[in-house]
């Protein structure tokens, strides 16, 4: 069976919008090549087609506007993995914007394929002009029509050195068009003519896609299709993996979980909260689990809220985001307003762990307040809390968050470790 990439029932844009032809193509495309969603990197820029990227079952990245291609590149230099596709999807806006992030990627050769979505104006923003509207070409701010030709992208790739180049009008079905240009090695672009009917038609009644682009004198046409070399440096042969290698931790224990547990733990910087979840992943490790960690603080690392996003599975897991945790563990009063947000999104089935210094913030989920700081000090909350949400849970053995404490530097405080080994 085909792979689904397009995961959303409806699409975000105006009725008659190209940009849908575009993404729907895109997810044919895709199957015609018999690619997996994991295996695609999709950077999109800002604008009405970047929107897309939340329907996708991809891997997916919201760029800065006009800099997708920047981070496109970026994304398959560090990949290094020609059976990972890095697709960008661009408006004529930010192509307008990043324009030398195009030209320099068709000369490095990025292994990747560009998508221009050319609709011949900035639609998110109302339809202002960009530099690759034809001349005559009218737009709500420009009612008088654009007074140069645009720019010939196609060319100034194909002189650059791309791979691939074409330029295409989305009208049917254009995922051949879009296979052809994926399957390309190295740099490839396809650049796509569309039309805003909310201000590109507006402002020029009777427009006829075909017509203008014949009027402007706008070649549909492939610039070329040669091989070209992949950009890669000597360096970049021996680049690891960009996620960190897989801890060797030997199972040793049996974990009883069925689903993933998300977990949000929220306190402040320099309160241990950071390690307190490097010890639980690695006992979620030790019972045989997959997980996940993200930190997140401010970039002043040392004042503030310090907090980690976990995931524990008996699945691998493909995600590492949690927008909705299944438990919430708050020590501190930084924490408290980092998560305050998160904890009044919480349902009557999760859970909220908190000190029971801090106010009680409004929420459905159960709330245990506990004397965290109290007992084992601000230091030390967050270990504390972690071991009395296993002790409540129990979805692995007491004795993996044990033999990792006992293992870890912060069981040298004896204060600590009595508390532990009298607690539980
Ligand atoms: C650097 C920068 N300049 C301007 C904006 C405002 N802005 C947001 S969307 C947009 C228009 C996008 O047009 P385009 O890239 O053609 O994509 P479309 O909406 O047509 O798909 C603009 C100008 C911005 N977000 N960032
Ligand atoms: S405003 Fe234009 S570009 Fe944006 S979704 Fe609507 S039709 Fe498409």
């Amino acid at each position: 069976m085909d792979n689904q990439f397009i995961i959303s029932e409806t699409l975000p844009f105006c009725k008659g919008c190209g940009h849908a032809t575009v993404s729907k193509s895109t997810e044919k495309a895709l199957q015609k090549l018999e690619l997996n969603p994991t295996d695609v990197i999709l950077v999109t820029d800002i604008g009405c087609h970047g929107i897309i990227d939340k329907a996708f079952a991809t891997h997916t990245v919201h760029g800065l506007h006009g800099r997708s291609v920047a981070l496109g590149s970026g994304i398959s230099a560090g990949l290094n993995n020609p059976d990972k596709k890095v697709i960008v999807f661009v408006g004529d806006g930010g192509a307008t914007i990043g324009m030398q992030h195009l030209i320099d990627a068709s000369h490095n050769g990025f292994n990747m394929t560009v998508v221009i979505h050319n609709n011949m104006l900035y639609g998110m923003t109302g339809g202002q002009p960009s530099e690759f509207t034809p001349e005559g070409f009218k737009t709500p701010t420009l009612p008088e029509g654009a007074q140069h030709p645009g720019y010939d992208i196609c060319s100034l790739a194909t002189q650059a050195g791309a791979s691939y180049v074409r330029r295409i009008t989305a009208i049917g079905d254009i995922s051949e068009e879009l296979a052809e240009a994926f399957s390309r090695k190295g740099f490839s672009l396809l650049e796509i003519m569309e039309i805003c009917p909310s201000y590109g038609v507006k402002s020029n009644p009777g427009l006829k896609l075909k017509q203008l682009v014949k009027d402007a004198g706008i070649e549909i046409k492939i610039y070329v299709d040669k091989e070209q070399k992949a950009f890669q440096t000597q360096e970049m042969s021996n680049t690891p993996e960009l996620l960190t290698p897989k801890l060797n931790i030997e199972k040793k224990f049996e974990a009883k979980l069925e689903k993933p547990i998300r977990m949000f733990l929220s306190g402040s910087a320099g309160e241990g909260v950071q390690s307190a979840a490097e010890l639980f992943i690695r006992a979620g490790m030790k019972s045989g689990l997959h997980v996940t960690k993200k930190g997140s603080y401010p970039v002043t690392v040392g004042v503030g809220f310090s907090a980690s996003h976990l995931i524990l599975s008996p699945d691998e897991i493909l995600y590492s985001g949690s927008p909705q945790p299944d438990v919430m563990i708050v020590t501190s009063a930084d924490g408290l307003k980092f998560a305050r947000k998160q904890i009044e999104k919480l349902s009557e089935d999760k859970i909220l762990f908190i000190d029971e210094s801090l106010e009680k913030p409004e929420t459905k989920a159960q709330l245990i307040s506990m004397p965290l700081r109290k007992e084992a000090g601000a230091r030390n909350a967050m270990i504390f809390a972690l071991f009395h949400y296993l002790q409540k849970e129990e979805f692995m053995p007491m004795e993996t968050l044990k033999e990792v404490f006992g293992e870890s530097k912060i069981s040298g405080n004896k204060k600590l470790k009595e508390l532990v080994e009298s607690s539980f």
